[in-house]
């Protein structure tokens, strides 16, 4: 686990299930462009919140690699879910472009609905086939470069499943936020 603060906003990375973050306001979900339940996060996100997320989320869809769209939590313990379709690494291209959009465009979301904290998973880093080590660059840098210009967003966490990629992301976030 590791925390920073910037500009009075905290950034952190933590060890974790994305369904589990009971003290954030919205999760975000590492999607698919149908944004229908999938493996991964997006599987264990419309499990933990139930049918009613992919009932919402259908009109929605499809949705381009690095956009972001809002939803209700359903049955999870967050006010909103926020999907985020990654880029597929080495076929969406230049992937570390889309994968910032991702970030960008859910901060951004979240500022313009008021939300003070956020969580998000390692987007791409799973079945997308992003190495850890880049997908950590580009989200702690485009954290970075985000934050300090949001009104509400106060808390920024990354939730990491495996300890090799807590360990990434930690190790990373001093070296990023603080040069
Ligand atoms: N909590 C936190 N992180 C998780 C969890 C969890 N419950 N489960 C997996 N991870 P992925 P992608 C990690 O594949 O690469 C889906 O099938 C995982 O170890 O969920 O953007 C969708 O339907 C990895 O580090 O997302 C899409 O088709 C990271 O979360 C596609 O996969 C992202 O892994 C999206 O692929």
């Amino acid at each position: 686990m590791a925390q920073i603060e910037l500009n009075g906003k905290i950034v952190e990375c933590v060890r974790g299930d994305i369904t589990h973050q009971d003290d954030i306001e919205a999760v975000v979900n590492a999607a698919n462009a149908e944004l229908m339940p999938g493996g991964g996060v997006a599987g264990a996100l419309h499990d933990a919140a139930g049918p009613g997320l992919a009932e919402e989320c259908r009109p929605m869809a499809p949705i381009r690699p690095g956009e972001a769209v809002i939803s209700g939590g359903h049955n999870l313990p967050n006010r909103f879910v926020i999907h985020c379709l990654g880029p597929v690494y080495g076929v969406d291209e230049p992937s570390d472009y889309w994968l910032a959009e991702c970030y960008r465009n859910a901060l951004e979301l979240a500022d313009s609905k008021a939300i003070e904290s956020i969580a998000f998973p390692a987007i791409s880093a799973g079945a997308f086939g992003y190495p850890v080590e880049g997908a950590a660059e580009v989200a702690l840098n485009t954290v970075k470069q985000v934050l300090p210009r949001l009104e509400s967003v106060k808390r920024v966490r990354f939730v990491l499943f495996g300890a090799g990629d807590e360990q990434v992301f930690s190790s990373r976030l001093k070296s990023t936020i603080e040069q």
